[in-house]
């Protein structure tokens, strides 16, 4: 009988690649959808009929239970999050409440159906359990590169609320021996990415630029390092995680160091421009505390999981700049051919 894994925030990047990695292993894949009518469910319709749907929200513990309840899951992953850190100054209660308490609600929802208390489990196969942890809790690095060992000092809401995650998680399995790890994993990237992130928000524009259809982009730190690698090479080293012999922590990143303004340089000039003619500095768009720099030392999952990542960073960036200008192109195609049939 196949493996059946629960992933929350399968309408996100990661969630999106980790379906499409997990059905391929032959795994039955089951989606945590939040909301009403999620306009973004459809974005997963080339998927729609290898995937399997349950309602249900890290706001809302009862329907965390009910979810494992009804998938019975071998593997949950914790995909789920607000994951967009500057808004974590402007909705800093909400952002810890998914970000951080809906780890203990899903970790509850493990514990209550699994029948696990203090004293040990219920027998039988226990659930694995994956936290999206993030290279965000280093923060304020307090060495470089950062590994497993590296003290955490986050620098926004959004990296105190996985850090608490990231806790909470080491907690259950040293009380309740709920089998669950944490990937901390360093920013990554893919067509996929929300527009609101740098790289993204860079090959959009580009692309734009490209087709004449926008002139100007606004950045705001063009010194902040990065360690970007591309999603799709992630989700295979959060499936390598629940496949040990035991739960342990990881970092996984690339190790490369890249900052925002090597973005934009190899972006630009993937499509043959000039990126001084176009990039602007909006003072508004830098952070009340900037995470200067981060770097992956990924020496233990490159070990013990056998991981390697795929794709370099101009590779991800070209990538990423292809994808937007064929989208743009279709876009301006298709817009042309209305406009002369409108009359
Ligand atoms: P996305 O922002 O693309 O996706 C976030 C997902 O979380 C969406 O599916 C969203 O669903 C879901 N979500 C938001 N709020 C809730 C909620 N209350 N209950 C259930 N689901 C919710 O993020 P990524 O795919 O990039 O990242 C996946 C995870 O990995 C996140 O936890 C992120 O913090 C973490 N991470 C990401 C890194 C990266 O570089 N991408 C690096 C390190 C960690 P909806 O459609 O309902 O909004
Ligand atoms: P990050 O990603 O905050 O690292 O979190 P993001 O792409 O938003 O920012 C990366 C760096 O770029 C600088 N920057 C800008 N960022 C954005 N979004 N927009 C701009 O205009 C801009 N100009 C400069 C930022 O200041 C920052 O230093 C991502 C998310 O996926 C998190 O969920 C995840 O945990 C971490 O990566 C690891």
């Amino acid at each position: 009988m196949s493996r059946r894994a629960l992933i929350t925030g399968i309408t996100g990047q990661d969630g999106s690649y980790l379906a499409e990695h997990l059905l391929a292993q032959g795994y039955q894949v089951w989606g945590l959808i939040r909301g009403q009518a999620n306009p973004r469910k459809s974005r997963l319709s080339r998927l729609a009929t290898d995937l399997s749907f349950v309602d249900g929200d890290l706001m809302d513990q009862g329907s965390l239970v009910s979810a494992v309840d009804l998938v019975q899951p071998h593997e949950v992953y914790n995909l789920g999050a607000i994951s967009f850190v500057p808004m974590s100054w402007q909705q800093a209660e909400l952002v810890t409440e998914v970000n951080g308490m809906g780890v203990l609600r899903m970790l509850e929802a493990i514990r209550i159906v699994s029948g696990l208390h203090g004293s040990g489990g219920s027998g039988g196969e226990r659930i694995r359990f994956y936290q999206a942890s993030s290279s965000e809790m280093f923060g304020k690095v307090a060495e470089t590169p950062q590994s497993e060992r590296t003290t955490f000092h986050p620098r926004s809401p959004y990296g105190v609320a996985k850090t608490y995650g990231h806790y909470i998680t080491q907690n259950y399995r040293e009380s309740y021996g709920v089998w669950g790890v944490s990937g901390i994993l360093f920013n990554h990237e893919s067509p996929r990415r929300g527009a609101e992130f740098v790289t993204r928000k860079i090959s959009l524009a580009v692309a734009q630029i490209k087709l004449g259809l926008q002139d100007k982009l606004y950045l705001g730190n063009l010194d902040a390092v990065r360690d970007w690698g591309f999603a799709g090479d992630y989700v295979r080293a959060m499936h390598l995680m629940l496949q040990q012999d035991e739960p342990s922590d990881y970092v996984v990143g690339t190790g490369r160091m890249h900052s925002v303004r090597d973005a934009v340089r190899i972006a630009f000039d993937a499509a043959g421009l000039h990126w001084e003619d176009h990039v602007e500095i909006d003072p508004t768009l830098v952070r009340p505390a900037e995470v200067e720099t981060l770097c992956a030392d990924s020496g233990r999952a490159r070990r013990e999981l056998g991981w390697e990542p795929s794709v370099d960073f101009t590779e991800l960036m070209t990538m990423m700049v292809e994808a937007d200008l064929r989208q743009a192109s279709r876009e301006r195609d298709y817009a042309e051919v209305l406009s002369a049939s409108s009359w």
